[in-house]
């Protein structure tokens, strides 16, 4: 017994609770990523994270840290508000790409264009997961959903939004990255990235946000291997992974 080591335990971050999540979906692997970021940076006293709606409304029952549920869309502007009356916590929100891409487009762009000293995780998982499948801003041209049954048409629904190349045109954002969670390699870089944009609001360098791709083997109809295999094949070329933003104080 004595020589045995501890190589894997739940972070303090995270509670006991089970998980909604279906089997499969990458929401479970980017909560992990971001627990265990705040039991490295030791800050699960101090930090305050906002739940959005869409899959990932019951957050609050994962970690275990203070968590605030927001409206539709409106996790940036709650962020805002908390960070600019606790200055000293450090403030994240978490949302989907119906979320943060659709319902609440404004609320993200003026935050990015405010320089907010928040952190955004933003989960792109190229459809709207909770309620059943439907297009989303960042379904892909030709992808099928309940809405584009045909797959979607860039003449009749436009094109999806790049959101990280999108907000790296303004001034406002320190740190922008887009990672992946469909291998363990793409995983340890998304989590070096999540931790970077905490690193960021820490030293008070403004608005970080990470947006992470993400799977949905439910509503994609696919098993949950095949949905990494879809995901690395169909949204990387699309969404390329990188640093689109880092100001050179947060390197
Ligand atoms: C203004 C408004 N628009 C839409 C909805 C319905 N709604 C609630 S959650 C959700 C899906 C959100 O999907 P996403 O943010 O992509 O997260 P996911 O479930 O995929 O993780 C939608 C459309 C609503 N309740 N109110
Ligand atoms: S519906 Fe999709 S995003 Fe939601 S929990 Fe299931 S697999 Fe994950």
């Amino acid at each position: 017994m004595e020589n045995r080591k501890v190589i894997f335990e739940r972070p303090r971050s995270m509670t006991e609770a089970r998980t909604h999540y279906c089997p499969g979906c990458t929401h479970g692997i980017i909560h992990r990523l971001i627990a265990e970021t705040i039991d490295e940076l030791d800050i699960q006293d101090k930090v305050i994270g906002i739940a959005p709606v869409g899959c990932s409304v019951l957050a609050y029952n994962y970690f275990n840290f203070d968590m605030q549920q927001a409206a539709h869309g409106r996790a940036p502007a709650v962020a805002t508000g908390i960070k600019r009356v606790l200055p000293d916590n450090i403030v994240f929100s978490y949302q989907g790409d119906g979320d943060l891409a659709s319902i609440g487009t404004a609320e993200i762009v003026h935050a990015a264009a405010r320089g907010e000293n928040i952190t955004v995780i933003f989960i792109n998982n190229a459809i709207y997961g909770m309620t059943g499948g439907q297009m989303a801003p960042t379904s892909l041209v030709g992808q099928k959903t309940q809405t584009s049954p045909y797959g979607r048409d860039a003449k009749l629904a436009g094109y999806p939004i790049k959101m990280c190349e999108m907000l790296s045109a303004l001034n406002g954002p320190a740190y922008l990255a887009r990672v992946s969670v469909h291998d363990v390699k793409n995983i340890n870089k998304a989590k070096r990235a999540i931790k970077t944009a905490f690193e960021t609001q820490m030293k008070n360098k403004g608005f970080s946000l990470v947006e992470v791709l993400s799977s949905c083997p439910t509503n994609w109809g696919m098993h949950p291997i095949e949905a990494l295999k879809w995901l690395e094949e169909n949204m990387i070329p699309y969404y390329p992974l990188g640093e689109y933003k880092t100001l050179e104080e947060v390197k």
